[in-house]
């Protein structure tokens, strides 16, 4: 039996369902080639007929060639867990309360400073970036506080941005900064971390086909409390690595600070990735609690995507360089 529902209860999820389901019927083109038109395509005029109660929730189907099988398999938080249960300190402490406190935040116009070690430094448009074609990429989501989501992203490669600023040979990392504005981010000074946020990848990490500039999620442009307009999304990671509404990328051949790194050196490595075994120094890694279960689950080396980026650190100490 369809479940009826008045359009002004449809959701993010619904139409997003429908869309897959659409996909599934094989009635619309898959959103490989999606180009700047994305949002409107994934908010149709017409709201689909929701879809019926006992319909498995549709997590298959998958443009992205990069996407794991062991992703797909989790089924993906609601919007409203993903929209509500949030770190975004530039707004608030209170993961519960970001929604609300970034809720005025003003993205338009937005654009993007590349430079530093490149042959073409230049600013990026919002719009141009969307128009580089949007994918959507399920992935598993852990921050490093012990709590887990499945997100499915819209988004690009970093590394189809950093191709067309041409890094230079002796380019060796990729330094990353949040807009930080006083007035729009009062709540900024309680946040107890220097801001502008800033982060940081190796270049090989951030040219990885699994690394994403993130511009929505379920199909719908970035929630402010997510990091509108666009944010990094580094799934292998803790979740401190995924800066948010990006600013300024800058090509080196140094070693960018890091705020988590900065704040406490001993608990917040560069690199920071999901290792099970590498122990936080005041609580253990071994396991997660994935938003909306009972239960806490074994949390997996590299956040499940060691097929796909074990190799970067082949020979490495993962415990002296966490
Ligand atoms: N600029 C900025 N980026 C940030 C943060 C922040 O406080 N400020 N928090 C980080 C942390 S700790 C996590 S877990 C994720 C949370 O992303 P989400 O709210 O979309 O789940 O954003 C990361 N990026
Ligand atoms: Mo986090």
């Amino acid at each position: 039996m369809s479940q009826q529902l008045k359009p002004s209860e449809i959701t993010p999820e619904d139409v997003y369902k429908n869309r897959r389901l659409f996909m599934r019927a094989g009635l619309v083109a898959a959103t490989g080639a999606a180009t700047a038109g994305v949002y409107r395509y994934f908010n149709p005029a017409v709201v689909p007929e929701p879809l019926a109660s006992s319909e498995p929730i549709q997590t298959v189907v998958s443009p992205s060639p990069t996407d794991t099988a062991a992703a797909m398999a989790d089924k993906p938080n609601t919007f409203a867990q993903i929209t509500r249960y949030n770190n975004f300190y530039e707004f608030s402490t209170n993961k519960t309360a970001v929604a609300v406190e970034a809720s005025e935040f003003v993205t338009q116009p937005w654009s993007i400073e590349v430079g530093g070690m490149v042959a073409k430094p230049r600013a990026f448009g919002l719009e141009e970036l969307l128009a580089l074609g949007q994918e959507e990429r399920i992935y598993r989501f852990r921050c490093v506080e012990g709590w887990s989501m499945v997100i499915p992203w819209m988004g690009f490669p970093l590394a189809k941005l950093l191709e067309l600023v041409e890094p230079q040979s002796g380019a060796s990392y990729v330094a990353f900064e949040s807009y930080y504005d006083k007035r729009q981010m009062p709540n900024g000074r309680f946040a107890g971390i220097e801001l502008p946020y800033v982060e940081g990848l190796r270049l090989d990490e951030a040219v990885h086909p699994l690394t994403l500039l993130a511009t929505g999620l379920y199909g719908q442009p970035m929630p402010n409390q997510n990091g509108a307009p666009i944010r990094l999304v580094v799934p292998w990671k803790y979740g401190f690595k995924s800066i948010k509404s990006i600013v300024k990328i800058t090509l080196t051949n140094q070693v960018p600070p890091t705020t988590w790194n900065k704040a406490a050196p001993n608990e917040y490595g560069f690199y920071s990735n999901v290792n099970p075994t590498v122990d936080h120094p005041r609580w253990s890694q071994a396991d997660e609690q994935r938003i909306g279960e009972f239960s806490r689950r074994p949390t997996l080396m590299f956040n499940g995507y060691a097929d796909e980026v074990a190799s970067l650190y082949r020979g490495m100490d993962l415990k002296a360089f966490f």
